[in-house]
């Protein structure tokens, strides 16, 4: 299997390298493609809904959604591109979108003041995307309970020479017992099944997502064929640490080691890809036991 390292893979590690306080002949090794302007403007809407959302059968979660659902719209541009994000709040409580390694005023920060949406009004966000990354947009309007009502979603910003892959974005997330509308049952702590008619709770305070759903049965699976270069958009904008772990594949991670399990704490991001050469229906899931039983955990189907 071959491996790559991709730019979101470096750009991740310039966060790190800054953030450590490295010094700048580090940082400047791996200095990010900086695109210029394209003169494209990319105009996305957001409304923002409040629903009952089924996370699995049976599990109904008071959800506030951007259009309606967990993830919200993945937002997708080219690198160089201005991207202008109209937000319309059309629930009971204070909603913004604030975003990550895009440039914007301070003043559009979504986390404080007039870039705060209040009930019925329109505010409108404007950002420049000169780097390819693939993020997380989320609620800021307070210290958290919007991300954890399911205010969340991905910004996949691509390099203009991006090669053509098959993406997919994985969006990790904890949803709160305590927001749920209805959760009966009890999954097997070691399966994670769901018991016949009734559904499941995680073994402690929250239910453990992807892309909104909770196991198997509920996550789509992911797909894929043999020949495909296989890129992954791992963002975790939940409550607690996960990790993300796909069976009989690896890569090179963004610390230069060969991986088939990565770690994310709340609000990170990682991009990695290999070349497709395994067929089956390939377990992915959350190292944590106990995020496995409680629903992070999914397929991801290789045909040959
Ligand atoms: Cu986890």
């Amino acid at each position: 299997m071959r491996h790559s390292v991709s730019l979101g893979s470096l750009i991740f590690i310039i966060a790190t390298l800054n953030a450590c306080g490295n010094d700048e002949s580090e940082v400047a090794a791996a200095e990010p493609t900086r695109y210029p302007a394209t003169g494209v403007t990319k105009t996305v809407e957001l409304r923002v809904e409040d629903k009952i959302w089924e996370v699995g059968p049976s599990a109904l979660y008071n959800a506030w959604t951007f259009n309606g659902s967990i993830p919200g719209p993945t937002i997708e541009a080219t690198a160089g591109d201005r991207i202008v994000v109209r937000l319309t709040n059309d629930s009971k409580h204070a909603a913004s979108v604030h975003t990550h390694l895009v440039e914007f005023e301070q003043a559009q920060d979504g986390a404080d003041g007039p870039s705060i949406a209040q009930p019925g009004q329109t505010v409108t966000y404007e950002w420049f995307a000169p780097y390819a990354v693939a993020v997380p947009y989320h609620d800021h309007a307070d210290e958290g309970e919007g991300v954890a009502r399911g205010l969340f979603g991905a910004l996949i910003v691509h390099a203009p020479d991006e090669k053509p892959a098959n993406e997919h974005v994985v969006v990790l997330s904890d949803f709160e017992t305590k927001f749920f509308a209805q959760l009966p049952g009890v999954a097997d702590p070691v399966t994670g099944k769901i018991p016949d008619g009734g559904t499941y709770r995680g073994p402690h305070q929250y239910m453990h997502t992807m892309n909104g759903h909770a196991y198997e049965d509920s996550i789509p699976h992911f797909t894929g064929s043999v020949g495909d270069l296989s890129r992954w958009r791992v963002i975790s904008i939940g409550i607690e640490a996960h990790t993300f772990h796909i069976h009989g594949h690896s890569w090179v991670d963004s610390d230069g080691l060969l991986t088939d399990n990565i770690q994310l704490s709340p609000g990170t991001y990682k991009t990695f890809e290999f070349q497709e050469d395994r067929a089956g229906e390939w377990l992915v899931h959350c190292h944590f036991p106990n995020h496995m039983a409680g629903g992070m955990m999914t397929r991801y189907d290789v045909t040959p």
